[in-house]
């Protein structure tokens, strides 16, 4: 289906939304972005998406065109112009077209980009029995050489990282940082169970923010679980009880085994399941 295409204030049909080839976004992957989920035609957390976005432009000196408020607005109509229920939002904002050099300063025009589209999820067998994935051998960025924390335009880390583990059959993968602790999946954060105690690697393990992972830690909490969110070994996932994956695509998908080696029973255990549903009821509440 041809989509309704926002491009700085305008929407454009699908064919004819187009953007320069000096765009540093594309000569450079020079620029952020955010992915967004909408239930029901309401998009989930549209605030701390757009706050994430506009730090993300900040960290890298990307001055955004509109304010937040008009930036939420676009992306709630860009929703509806394409009557989208359950849907998926590709917020993008390019650094704009430049000179072939390097330099940003000779980009004068930033495209902010707005997608709405329905979303691909992954097969329902895979929330009932659980995800298998990988320790992939490509090191997250290095924090201090491009944070994690910044949701930019260039994700060959991760891609990188996805394509090993699609090479080893497995549709996510583990990404340790340069220390060699557990920091995430490619586009996925990870979290595990041990002795009923909720465990997720802390933002200085250089992983992103996400938005999912902050929704389950706070209803965790609310549950009364003890969430800590501390330094993990490819050890801790290997002698979890539970193990599974929030993202806004995937929302909260059990993973039952790491490298071959089965977690645990080697199936979705009972506060992967628990926190699974709670979320789903959030999201659609
Ligand atoms: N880590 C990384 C590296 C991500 O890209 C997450 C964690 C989860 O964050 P949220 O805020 O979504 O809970 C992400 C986000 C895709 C796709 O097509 C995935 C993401 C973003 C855009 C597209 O799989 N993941």
């Amino acid at each position: 289906m041809s989509r309704q295409i926002y491009i700085n204030g305008t929407f454009f049909p699908q064919a004819e939304a187009k953007i320069s080839v000096f765009d540093h976004g594309l000569l450079y992957g020079d620029g952020v972005f955010e992915g967004l989920r909408s239930y029901h035609g309401k998009v989930f957390r549209l605030e701390a998406h757009v706050r994430r976005l506009y730090e993300s432009a900040l960290a890298i000196c990307l001055e955004i065109p509109i304010s937040r408020e008009a930036m939420c607005q676009a992306i709630n109509e860009a929703v509806k112009k394409n009557g989208i229920s359950d849907g998926y939002i590709r917020a993008l904002v390019t650094r704009g077209a430049g000179s072939l050099g390097l330099d940003p300063n000779r980009c004068s025009n930033p495209q902010v980009i707005l997608i709405a589209d329905t979303i691909s999820l992954y097969p329902q067998e895979l929330y009932d029995n659980g995800l298998e994935i990988i320790t992939t051998s490509i090191t997250r960025n290095h924090p201090s050489a491009l944070s994690p924390r910044i949701k930019s335009l260039n994700y060959l880390n991760n891609i990188l990282a996805k394509i090993e583990g699609l090479k080893a059959g497995c549709v996510e993968a583990l990404m340790l940082n340069h220390k060699g602790e557990v920091a995430e999946c490619t586009g996925d954060n990870i979290f595990l169970v041990r002795d009923g105690v909720l465990l997720t690697p802390p933002l200085d393990a250089g992983i992103l923010a996400g938005v999912t992972r902050e929704a389950v830690i706070e209803l965790a909490r609310e549950a009364g679980i003890t969430v800590q969110e501390i330094s993990l070994t490819k050890h801790d996932v290997y002698v979890a009880d539970e193990c599974f994956l929030t993202g806004t695509a995937a929302e909260v998908i059990p993973v039952v085994k790491v490298d071959d080696r089965p977690i645990s029973t080697g199936k979705p255990g009972p506060m992967t399941l628990d926190l699974k549903k709670r979320f789903h009821l959030l999201a659609r509440e």
